[in-house]
């Protein structure tokens, strides 16, 4: 054995090891976390925008009042997208179980608003779990997204700021609780001004008691527990240079900080790189009116440049339809987009290349 695994056998920490007499440099101003490198290597994420609005027409931002009896999708198949993202080279993906409509796409225990009382599957399907079963099977790294803001519960007096951080409280923990592995929530700030910081802190306990590696996209109030943040608009630009580090207040106080979220801030006091969300159809959710615009392989191949180019994450929401499929032009330029970036970024130029350090270190990392 020789020195270096004498100390890690003894249960040392690889940075505190002394090398050959030397000791590792201290880390040079803030670094990501563990959490943060397995985000930023997943490069593109899919949304699944899916829900009551998918069955009112033009709805993106439903007011709570839709019955849930119309939700009822004909040919739901969670395979059938992630097959799109496989092809598509998507390594993981996000639905929203519960949009700013209230409506739950999973059975929960705390509200008549979903799937329970849905036509659908005479009210005994689970879409959420149809979604997780699927990741699994495909090998697709699931998310969850979980809308902060409710207008359904805002129509009774259930939305008072405590007794909806319970309700809230209790639909994280069942989905932190019983849906497997989740690598990442959303904490959207749209209609959320009014949820406070102690109130997140309280939702934050169960996520990172049921999912430690869970990557949470925080904003407004949740800002002290984003891993992640919003890079300031919903059409794939983000900054240039887009800085890894922000200040914290620019996430709390987004309207007043655009800069802040869409270059970053470079030397700020967070670390919390950006998150491009963007529709690859111009609503959230889906509309057949909008099946001829779909953006183009070229609309996708600019947003790619400026998302992923610029040191972000490609969040690409594909609406599943009314039968509960991705309609086939969405699949199709999503698969065109990667044969462009396997043609373009296929031959990695540096693989063969030889590294050398300026300065090394015990005479043993030149
Ligand atoms: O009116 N809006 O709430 C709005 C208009 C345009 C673009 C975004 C928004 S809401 C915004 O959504 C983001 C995700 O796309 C983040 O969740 C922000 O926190 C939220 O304010």
């Amino acid at each position: 054995m020789n020195l270096r695994n004498f100390f890690l056998a003894a249960g040392i920490a690889a940075v505190a090891v002394p090398v050959w007499g030397q000791k590792a440099p201290e880390p040079y101003g803030l670094t990501p976390s563990a959490r943060q490198v397995e985000w930023y290597n997943r490069e593109m994420i899919a949304f699944f925008h899916f829900g009551i609005n998918t069955f009112e027409e033009y709805v993106n931002e439903g007011d709570g009042r839709a019955p849930a009896a119309i939700f009822n999708p004909t040919a739901l198949d969670c395979g059938q997208w992630m097959r799109t993202l496989q092809t598509a080279g998507i390594p993981s993906a996000i639905i929203t179980a519960k949009h700013a409509d209230g409506f739950c796409l999973w059975p929960s225990k705390y509200t008549d608003y979903g799937v329970k009382n849905s036509a659908w599957k005479n009210g005994k399907g689970d879409v959420v779990r149809e979604f997780v079963d699927a990741c699994e099977e495909y090998g697709i790294k699931a998310g969850i997204y979980l809308g902060p803001h409710d207008r359904h519960e805002h129509l009774s007096p259930l939305y008072t700021t405590e007794k909806y951080k319970q309700y809230y409280g209790h639909q994280l923990e069942e989905l932190m609780g019983d849906y497997g592995k989740v690598w990442e929530t959303w904490w959207d700030g749209a209609g959320a001004d009014e949820l406070t910081t102690p109130v997140y802190t309280h939702w934050y306990k169960i996520v990172r008691e049921k999912q430690p590696d869970c990557v949470i996209f925080g904003t407004k109030n949740s800002y002290p527990f984003a891993d992640v943040r919003w890079m300031g608009n919903e059409s794939g630009k983000a900054g240039d240079p887009c800085w890894s580090t922000t200040d914290s207040v620019c996430v709390r106080d987004e309207w007043k900080n655009y800069e802040g979220l869409n270059e970053g801030v470079k030397g700020g006091d967070a670390y919390i790189p950006a998150e491009t969300d963007v529709s690859i159809r111009p609503s959230w959710f889906y509309h057949a009116e909008e099946d001829s615009r779909v953006k183009s392989v070229k609309e996708l191949w600019d947003i790619y440049c400026t998302s992923v180019g610029h040191n972000s994450v490609l969040l690409l929401n594909f609406p599943p339809d009314r039968r509960g499929l991705i309609h086939p032009t969405d699949s199709l330029h999503a698969a065109l987009l990667k044969q462009g970036l396997d043609e373009t970024f296929g031959n990695n130029l540096l693989a063969k290349a030889k590294v050398k350090a300026t300065n090394g270190r015990g005479g043993k990392f030149r």
